[in-house]
């Protein structure tokens, strides 16, 4: 699949500081901060601060250090709010299908309740 960055979604804006947000975590190469509309009682974003748009992308286009920095952020933001011992979520969406809103890459870290057993 080609993937063609939009440097005009609204995480891009975020990146380039145009519009605020609430960050929990930043590193050299991403950047964490809380979800607009919250779909747990913790619910951040996690993303990359290249133009990547999905993580297909990002695996294939990435360097190292860039993957690395973002596998641990995830990681770290997970420590960071104490979610070892109740446990988290994960869900990144990708295109028509996945329902991807913002075509830029983020993880969602879903945590702070027991969630559905299913996505729909
Ligand atoms: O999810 C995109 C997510 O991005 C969705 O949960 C809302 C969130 N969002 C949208 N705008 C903002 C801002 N400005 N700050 C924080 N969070 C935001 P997707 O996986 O693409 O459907």
């Amino acid at each position: 699949m080609a993937h063609s960055y939009d440097d005009q979604n609204i995480f891009a804006k975020i990146l380039r500081g145009d519009i605020p947000n609430d960050t929990v975590l930043e590193t050299e190469h991403t950047l964490a901060f809380r979800d607009i509309q919250p779909q747990a009682p913790l619910h951040v974003l996690v993303i990359p601060k290249g133009p990547y748009v999905c993580f297909d992308h990002f695996a294939q286009e990435a360097s190292d250090a860039e993957i690395v920095d973002y596998v641990r952020a995830v990681g770290e933001v997970c420590r960071m709010e104490g979610l070892e011992e109740d446990g988290w979520r994960l869900i990144s969406n990708a295109g028509a299908h996945g329902v991807q809103e913002v075509p830029h890459l983020h993880v969602h870290v879903l945590a702070g309740r027991r969630l559905g057993r299913m996505l729909q």
